[in-house]
């Protein structure tokens, strides 16, 4: 059968303040014609990144139930996607669910959210890196951002890349499983001024590069966003570059409408107001194909 609206089982954790995790990934999708289904892995009164004292109530032991219930009722899913996961067992449950949920068709998306700028987030261990590894390698398309990149690979974070070392990097990443390896946050050795998101394409050996104007930010949540609007893009039939630029374009445009005024960056970008872009067709494509 086929379906009229494509179908995501999105396996993350619930925020309830801070605009990230499900809390963005539902407006996203649905916004772009998908329909999500939350696989809830905790529950948190604010992400992790900049508040303390968050509540936090895990449901490692509730999953395995919800998804028996799933299994029962023989839903099939055209996407499963995965991002911050709370624990080691999470990370079991969540390849379990791979191995009883694909098929030949459906999209495998796993964010390895563990760290950023450098750094491991708080929650996050070594051992956690090396489970992290077992999910990706299960993935069709991961999305690190350029540290988690450096962790997976056991790589030293720098400054300083050129385009053929981050090649480099996209094909050891793909050797570890996914066809699709989007690398994000790349810093930019010639203009300092620029960030990329470079992607290689291991069935047609292709890599693509998206540049844009670095700005000096840094709000939680830009990459569940950035990941779920390459997750509605592909499910609409859009190609792997016009993806990136799609995504690329929105979270530009969610941190510049919020950019201007002043909160805590700590509360996430304003998607409220830029959420209607995303039914805009891409007007203007700044890929480049990397030779
Ligand atoms: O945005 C990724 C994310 C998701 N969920 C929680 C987080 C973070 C990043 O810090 O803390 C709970």
């Amino acid at each position: 059968m086929i379906r009229t609206v494509k179908r995501v089982a999105a396996i993350h954790d619930l925020s309830g303040f801070g605009r990230s995790s499900l809390s963005v990934i539902i407006p996203v999708l649905s916004m772009m014609g998908a329909q999500v289904c939350p696989l809830p892995t905790a529950i948190l009164s604010t992400h992790t990144g900049g508040f303390e004292d968050f509540s936090f109530v895990d449901l490692t032991d509730s999953m395995e139930k919800y998804i028996e219930h799933w299994r029962k009722l023989d839903i099939e899913f055209d996407c499963i996607y995965s991002g911050f996961l709370g624990s080691t067992k999470q990370i079991e449950i969540v390849l379990k669910f791979i191995d009883m949920f694909e098929n030949k068709d459906n999209l495998v998306v796993i964010d390895p959210v563990m760290a950023d700028n450098g750094e491991l987030y708080s929650t996050m261990g070594i051992e956690m890196v090396e489970n992290m590894k077992k999910l990706v390698g299960k993935a069709d398309i991961i999305t690190p951002n350029f540290t988690e990149a450096a962790y997976l690979l056991g790589k030293d974070y720098t400054n300083n890349i050129t385009d053929e070392e981050i090649k480099e990097w996209l094909v050891e990443l793909s050797d570890m499983g996914p066809k699709i390896v989007i690398i994000t946050s790349v810093p930019d050795n010639k203009l300092q001024k620029n960030t990329s998101v470079i992607a290689y394409d291991s069935e047609y050996k292709k890599f693509w590069k998206v540049s844009c104007r670095y700005i000096p930010a840094h709000f939680p949540g830009t990459g569940d966003i950035f990941t779920s609007v390459i997750v509605g893009s592909l499910l609409q039939g859009d190609s792997l570059p016009i993806a990136l630029d799609r995504g690329v374009q929105f979270i530009t445009a969610s941190i510049k409408a919020s950019y201007g005024f002043q909160y805590p960056q700590r509360e996430g970008v304003l998607l409220e107001r830029v959420l209607g872009n995303l039914k805009m067709p891409v007007i203007v494509s700044s890929y480049e194909l990397l030779e």
